[in-house]
């Protein structure tokens, strides 16, 4: 695929020829766990579906398309994305972690790898020099999400890169804005990672998760891990994906105009106590949205009065459906300290329980609006 062709022309075509046995458009779903061979090790480029499957290789390539990399993997769920990595490391290796992360990965890192004896230390990457001082010789990756889930704070990434030593893998979680609106490839990061539960699949359909990478080494340690490991995806998942993929640059416009107008919103209303969202000018990192992100995105974080008035909010919404994830077309709200953030209850990322998340889907805005104003009346 022309590497020249822009983000909405490869979502469409990137790792997506007609089907070369019989021409059909669409990816056809290669639902099958093991493939014939001729003579032991003679094969058509597929011996077993762990390993390799056609439809996964089109969303692999597509993903690798989408985000500028040379290279795609895809993964049952973000969360066996996110564990592939950290496999890279070995025991006494230091990790740096943004210290607002998905509640999911904050438990993966400290229940579940610190086990394993990687150290994880949880820093403000708000402020580039913070960095410096958590860096250690045994420091072997930086972990960043931006926007971060649920804070909506965001990181420099070229900042960043330019302040850790070669050695030090950065891998960037790029769930929240999809490649529509940044690819940290190009801002100097080793590995972008992806739920493609969210905006890449983008229909509330299918649980995933995607790579992109550029190092020839670095692929081929992933890809050795990835049928080590296994937490791959069936080829009926790797299908929606790819056709959800489809619509990401347009819906990406749609949920960043319709959550620009909702944060104003909210902004105004007299029960919010403070709106969280990067394309407004009271963001904290506004310049930075502004250099960093082709467009604000779909996900907003509001504080209210108190924890009672964001359970009542959050109950009261007809449109905005209370649910954990984000980045489907329909709109959904959540608490995070009581749902998607459990996890970090009593840790340094515990989120308050008066914060609101957001997830604004591609429904008409005015009614949107209107569902809001009813559950904050
Ligand atoms: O759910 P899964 O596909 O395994 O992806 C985990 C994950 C990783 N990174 C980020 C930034 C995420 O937001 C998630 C999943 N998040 C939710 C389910 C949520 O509601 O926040």
């Amino acid at each position: 695929m022309n590497d020249a062709y822009r983000l909405e022309t490869l979502a469409i075509h990137a790792g997506q020829e007609a089907d070369p046995a019989t021409g059909a458009i669409m990816t056809p779903i290669y639902q099958t766990s093991t493939f014939v061979q001729s003579e032991p090790g003679q094969h058509k480029g597929y011996e077993y579906s762990r390993s390799g499957n056609p439809t996964r290789a089109a969303l692999e390539a597509c993903i690798a398309g989408l985000e500028g990399g040379q290279y795609g993997l895809a993964f049952a769920s973000g969360l066996a994305a996110i564990d592939t990595i950290m496999r890279l490391l070995n025991p006494g290796d230091h990790v740096i972690v943004g210290n607002d992360v998905y509640g999911g990965t904050y438990r993966l890192f400290e229940r579940v790898l610190a086990r394993y004896g990687l150290r994880f230390s949880w820093v403000d990457l708000t402020q580039p020099e913070a960095l410096d001082a958590a860096l250690a010789p045994q420091t072997r990756m930086l972990w960043l999400e931006t926007p971060t889930n649920p804070l909506m704070t965001l990181v420099d990434i070229p900042a960043l890169v330019a302040r850790v030593p070669e050695h030090v893998i950065v891998a960037v979680d790029n769930t929240f804005a999809s490649p529509a609106i940044q690819q940290p490839l190009r801002l100097g990061a080793d590995i972008v990672m992806h739920s493609s539960t969210k905006y890449l699949g983008g229909h509330s359909d299918v649980v995933g998760g995607l790579l992109a990478l550029n190092d020839e080494k670095l692929y081929a340690d992933l890809k050795f891990l990835q049928n080590a490991i296994g937490g791959v995806p069936g080829p009926m998942d790797c299908f929606l994906v790819l056709r959800g993929i489809k619509t990401l640059a347009l819906r990406i416009e749609r949920h960043s105009a319709n959550a620009l107008q909702i944060a104003q919103f909210l902004e105004d209303h007299p029960a919010v106590t403070q709106v969280l969202y990067p394309g407004l000018e009271s963001h904290p990192q506004y310049d930075l949205a502004r250099r960093q992100m082709r467009y604000p995105g779909g996900m907003i974080s509001i504080l209210v009065e108190n924890p009672e008035a964001a359970r009542r909010m959050v109950s009261r919404t007809k449109l905005f459906a209370l649910a954990e994830s984000l980045g489907g077309v329909e709109s959904l709200i959540e608490v995070p300290a009581a749902m998607t953030h459990m996890s970090t209850q009593g840790s340094t990322l515990e989120v308050p329980g008066t914060l609101v998340r957001l997830s604004v889907g591609i429904e008409h805005v005015d009614d949107l609006i209107q569902d809001l104003q009813e559950a904050l009346a």
